[in-house]
């Protein structure tokens, strides 16, 4: 499809992402034909890719954060918190993750939320703990649908469902009176090698900023945060990419451990 006409074509913008994602291609950023693009107009997108999900019988299970650490917003070069949408399709269960049909799909460490009761804007760090119901760590696959995976600005990604492909989550759920999540040592191993480490700090500098962040962004769009959502609260440190044959694991302190074992 080519994209050139203008004014901007929310569903036709919205299949074309798809299109890449079901093919396992890599197509030009969104905003190459329509500089304008906005961020509000790139959520419209994201939902509209959503809704293609949902015809296929995909059911929305939680929300992404992403771009909330330091380290993923140097090594993306954006600068602003953007959140996605998670599906069941794109929890990864058993473990094992196979790269067939994928594009360049990269991997990083992050804990997960599962927010039990019903959330909505303005709220306090301590009302978002208490609506927790477990507390998680997690993996994360993203597998952006753009050329060579980089130099995209905040509407492409937005419209790209912040790149999110797949997450896994860890076994070990604790309640929110059991962990203290503000500073929880994290590694993430490739064949039991340390390939990246940080501390669950560097997450929007407490990972619960995160939560609250998702549901003021939700609100700023008239959405709430729905009872029952897992939330990735974003990674702590950059992505690395995924190589056939390999097994990645996360370990954070207390919240136990979570690994998927790449095939090709
Ligand atoms: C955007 C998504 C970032 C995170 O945890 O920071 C993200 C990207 O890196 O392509 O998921
Ligand atoms: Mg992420």
């Amino acid at each position: 499809m080519i994209l050139s006409q203008n004014p901007p074509m929310i569903p036709q913008m919205a299949e074309y992402l798809d299109a890449a994602m079901r093919g396992g291609r890599e197509v030009d950023r969104l905003t190459t034909s329509f500089p304008d693009l906005s961020n509000d107009d790139a959520y419209q997108v994201q939902e509209e890719g959503v809704l293609l999900r949902l015809k296929r019988g995909e059911k929305i299970v939680g929300f992404k954060m992403g771009l909330t650490s330091k380290a993923k917003r140097e090594q993306m070069s954006l600068h602003s918190p953007i959140y996605g949408v998670l599906t069941d399709h794109m929890e990864v269960r058993d473990g094992a993750f196979s790269l067939t049909g994928k594009i360049h799909p990269k991997i990083e460490p992050e804990i997960a939320f599962f927010v039990e009761r019903e959330l909505k804007a303005p709220l306090t760090r301590e009302e978002a703990l208490a609506a927790c119901g477990w507390i998680t760590c997690a993996l994360e696959i993203l597998d952006s649908r753009y050329l060579g995976f980089k130099y995209f600005s905040l509407p492409d990604v937005i419209a790209d469902n912040a790149s999110s492909s797949h997450f896994i989550l860890g076994k070990t759920r604790l309640r929110p009176d059991q962990v203290d999540v503000s500073d929880l040592e994290m590694v993430m191993e490739e064949d039991g090698q340390a390939a990246q480490s940080g501390s669950s700090k560097e997450i929007s500098e407490h990972p619960l900023n995160s939560l609250v962040q998702l549901v003021e962004l939700l609100g700023a769009r008239g959405l709430i945060l729905p009872a029952g959502s897992i939330v990735l609260a974003g990674a702590a440190t950059a992505a690395i990419p995924l190589k056939a044959g390999s097994k990645v694991s996360l370990k954070v302190a207390t919240l136990g451990d979570v690994s998927v074992s790449i095939s090709p």
